[in-house]
């Protein structure tokens, strides 16, 4: 099944909406493969970030990303990349439709709330960045049926 990194920023995670947003993602159908709360090292958000490094935003981006501790999670489902797109919404949350993640509690588009991975590649790459294989649990949900 296709897995996707997310990652509640620093501004969701100072405005209590780690609980929101993965009840967000288990109400859809999605299965939780792992999580955790952590703080980005200088280093893993230049990493994490490297597609933006030439944006004249690519400073403040690693600044408020490691500014502090972020809900890192990876999510399990069927086209589960591109479906928590959309239901983050826009980047830009004047963009953002009212009930997506962004479009419900974002105002500017540095502080965002929520990243989630735009592909197969980058969901590769970032859980490889965020997580070690033996942080992943692989279990079996009796809902499964019930939503496939
Ligand atoms: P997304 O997070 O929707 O994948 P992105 O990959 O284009 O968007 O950009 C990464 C983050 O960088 C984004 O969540 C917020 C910030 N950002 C993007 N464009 C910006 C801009 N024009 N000014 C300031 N920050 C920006
Ligand atoms: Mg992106």
């Amino acid at each position: 099944m296709e897995k996707t990194f997310l990652m509640v920023k620093p501004d969701g995670v100072q405005r209590n909406l780690i609980g929101d947003i993965i009840a967000r993602f288990e109400r859809k159908g999605f299965k939780l493969a792992g999580a955790k709360l952590m703080t980005v090292s200088n280093a893993l958000a230049e990493e994490h970030y490297g597609e933006h490094k030439d944006k004249p935003f690519f400073g403040e981006l690693v600044d408020f990303i490691t500014s502090g501790p972020v809900f890192a999670m990876v999510w399990e489902g069927e086209d589960v990349i591109t479906t928590a797109r959309t239901m983050m919404g826009a980047t830009k949350p004047s963009e953002a439709a009212p009930g997506t993640i962004r479009g419900d509690y974002g105002v500017t588009v540095g502080k965002n709330v929520i990243h989630g991975s735009d592909s197969k590649e980058s969901a590769d790459r970032e859980i490889g960045l965020f997580f070690e294989t033996s942080e992943l649990v692989n279990y079996e949900k009796d809902s499964l049926k019930w939503i496939y």
